[in-house]
């Protein structure tokens, strides 16, 4: 299976590390990137990292994924409460999927709590902070180095 994993923000996390710290941390995007780069690194898997404000641009990279990647990891920020079509591009890939929060969504404001995206998720992190993100490349590493392993 491909080592290519694709990260993937929602809206407003350009903002990162200015948007409400308090409740997002201080840390900026492109620090979760490098993050991110470093450890996909010692996990020999290859990164595309994207943030867009724009559903659509979401769902395009979800279908180039499906053409290349062994796993998404994916933080639809608000988007996770409302979108369908994300949900549905998700659906149509066939590797695993990681929905990360970097908030504990379950503490905050009802509409919150529910996520389309989970319907899809192979599994779910919130309220880790930015750590989430690299809890859940850890997680798409080992699935993809099972998928390898041969059958015992
Ligand atoms: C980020 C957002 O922008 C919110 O809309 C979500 C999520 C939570 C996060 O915790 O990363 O509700």
């Amino acid at each position: 299976m491909s080592r290519l994993v694709y990260v993937l923000n929602g809206p407003n996390l350009n903002l990162l590390g200015k948007r409400q710290p308090h409740i997002y941390g201080h840390e900026t995007l492109a620090d979760v990137e490098a993050d991110c780069r470093k450890l996909a690194g010692e996990l020999g898997l290859e990164l595309r990292f994207h943030q867009s404000n724009r559903e659509y641009e979401i769902i395009d990279w979800v279908h180039e994924a499906r053409e290349t990647a062994g796993g998404i990891v994916i933080n639809p920020a608000a988007f996770t409460h409302t979108s369908v079509a994300i949900l549905d591009a998700l659906n149509t890939f066939d590797a695993p999927v990681i929905e990360v929060h970097i908030s504990n969504v379950h503490k905050r404001e009802a509409f919150r709590h529910h996520s389309y995206v989970s319907l899809r998720a192979d599994g779910v992190i919130a309220g880790l902070g930015t750590q989430g993100y690299q809890l859940a490349l850890r997680r798409v590493a080992k699935l993809i180095d099972e998928k390898k392993a041969p059958a015992a």
